[in-house]
């Protein structure tokens, strides 16, 4: 995995990210005429990268092949796809190893007895839609298509740790904790093997227990339980991190955790017992050069900007983010809200319930929390996004995601963001409700903004949920960088700076409200038809515009969150 630390020392990990064959499959033939086993006729392309950033490529949709050829010394060959958008079909030598639905999260596959050599890998990829795709063809942000990030192939040897998910419990004065790891184990081995695994804690030996597996045998276990003490709390003040290590004779995985505990009380969010008030932002992973493919260089500027504005969280809307971002955040102290890219408007009521929607939804909130597992960061788990939650099929969904979040999330809180907040039927299986709304964009006048808070406030009462926190998941309107007059009207970034500085207000100062997400961090390409709604084929809600240039609106969300006076 491309992180900012090194996850392996033991493990032979080599990068295929590079340059890559791409050839494209407009009429769908590629199958047929066994592109597979690779291709000659195919031009130079940058893995990772999205096609979209091609001459004459822009607005494709469809397949499209990737090809790599790589030399191994040979053995038992772990592929790793950080991710491919969307639907993948991944060959080795013209043999089909393994598929995968889904662009943001990761997946990988196991060849055993991969002989010394050079090898073809090929990807076909295919990023178009049908009605039980996540997301469905009608959403707010680009159909980009490709691979979108990094590619390795590691050399696995006996005993191998694939994954590791490290589990603690607080003592009552958080200065202790008794942790143990689950630890997804395989044996790369042709013979039965058993092995020694250790567990390092910031350089010194916690645990040591013998584990035999078959040859081939994929486990999961969990560690014996070991004690850390005299704990640095991970903070936003401050975000200690701490080194693990899992070794086994042959294999090693490092990967780095914060202790710290996010709790409701008293319809509070308490982090480490304290009162936490969300000052945030919604960003998309995407720069409209680059697409999904975002540069590492970006993330950190993207982290700077947001940490200037005054913010101490991001919501990832809405899709899982890269890993080293979240290695990033991890190390800034700044809290992520990671989400699964269900975003509700493009789906009917009755594809939400659709059994193939439903569970596809399901695998991707289940890799989600098994790939994000560690980071402090994430402090939030998002089920979807304005679905038709007040329906018996929104309900059904959010029963089954809210289930198995409880099951696997661990320390985390559990929301969706709600445009329906009035009628929704589910906001109960919330542990805080987020309420997207845009009055004073797409209807109504900003001044109406206190009437419709005070009716939620009523119905929170009325449902019994006063218990439950509550975060403004997204506000906001949208201006074009540059566009002044004297009258604040639509469009113009006076009238997108007024509506923040009066909605900022208004929220910052009601007990109910706990946070707030700024819609949106900056501009956006957008695949809604460019025009009224979507000047330039861009969703312009940003605070700043896609180049990172600021508009008059970052100052009044960051006097909002600064208490300062900035133009
Ligand atoms: C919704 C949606 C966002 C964005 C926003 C808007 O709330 O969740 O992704 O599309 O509307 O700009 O209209």
């Amino acid at each position: 995995m491309y992180r900012a630390f090194d996850e392996h020392v033991k493990r032979n990990v080599k990068s295929l990210n590079g340059i890559w064959k791409m050839k494209k499959d407009e009429n769908n033939v590629g199958i047929h005429e066994g592109w597979c086993c690779g291709f000659n006729d195919g031009v130079n392309t940058t893995v990772p990268s999205v096609w979209n950033s091609e001459f004459g490529m822009l607005s494709y949709e469809g397949v499209v092949w990737y090809q790599n050829e790589f030399y191994t010394s040979g053995g038992c060959l772990r592929f790793v796809f950080e991710g491919v958008m969307t639907d993948s079909i991944i060959y080795l030598d013209g043999n089909r190893i393994t598929a995968h639905y889904g662009g943001f999260d990761a997946f990988d596959v196991i060849v055993p007895d991969v002989k010394c050599g050079y090898h073809i890998l090929v990807v076909r990829v295919d990023n178009t839609f049908d009605s039980v795709s996540i997301p469905q063809a009608f959403v707010d942000w680009y159909h980009y298509g490709g691979i979108i990030r990094s590619v390795s192939v590691e050399t696995l040897n006996g005993v191998s740790v694939l994954n590791q998910r490290f589990e603690y419990t607080l003592n009552r004065d958080l200065s202790d904790a008794i942790c143990y790891i689950n630890l997804d184990l395989y044996n790369a081995s042709r013979y039965a093997r058993t092995s020694n695994v250790s567990i390092f804690i910031n350089n010194e030996r916690v645990t040591d227990f013998e584990i035999s597996l078959e040859s081939g045998e994929y486990k999961t276990i969990k560690s014996p339980e070991f004690m850390v003490g005299n704990l640095m709390l991970w903070s936003t003040d401050n975000p200690k991190l701490y080194n693990i290590l899992v070794t086994t004779e042959s294999d090693d995985l490092y990967d780095r955790i914060g202790f710290r505990k996010i709790e409701v009380h008293n319809a509070k969010i308490l982090l480490n017992g304290k009162e936490l008030e969300l000052k945030g932002v919604n960003r998309h992973e995407e720069y409209p050069d680059f697409g999904f493919a975002f540069p590492t260089s970006l993330m950190q500027r993207d982290i700077d900007i947001i940490k200037d504005l005054g913010c101490n969280s991001i919501r990832g809307s809405h899709y899982p983010n890269s890993k080293i971002f979240l290695d990033m955040l991890d190390e800034a102290g700044i809290l992520f809200w990671s989400e699964i890219p269900i975003w509700g408007c493009g789906f009917t009521a009755e594809a939400i319930g659709n059994d193939t929607v439903i569970e596809r939804g399901a695998h991707m909130l289940i890799n989600m929390v098994k790939q994000y597992y560690n980071h402090p960061a994430i402090i939030i788990w998002g089920m979807h996004n304005e679905i038709p939650s007040n329906t018996d099929n929104g309900l059904k969904m959010t029963k089954e995601y809210h289930a198995i979040l409880k099951d696997i999330g661990g320390n985390r809180l559990i929301t969706y963001a709600s445009h329906i907040p009035l009628s929704d039927i589910c906001l109960s299986y919330c542990d805080v409700i987020s309420i997207n709304q845009y009055l004073g964009w797409y209807g109504g006048e900003i001044s109406e903004w206190d009437g419709f808070i005070e009716k939620f406030r009523n119905r929170r009462k009325e449902l019994g949920l006063e218990n439950i926190p509550v975060i403004m998941s997204e506000f906001g309107a949208a201006a074009l960088y540059g566009h002044h007059t004297f009258d604040d009207v639509h469009w113009t970034e006076e009238y997108q700076a007024k509506l923040f500085k009066y909605t900022l207000d208004l929220f910052m100062k009601d007990p109910m409200i706990i946070g707030y997400y700024a819609w949106q961090f900056c501009d956006i390409r957008t695949c809604l038809e460019a025009g009224i709604n979507r000047a330039r084929g861009f969703n312009n809600k940003g605070l700043l515009n896609e180049h990172r240039k600021p508009k008059q609106a970052y100052y009044a969300v960051k006097n909002a969150y600064t208490g300062g006076n900035n133009q």
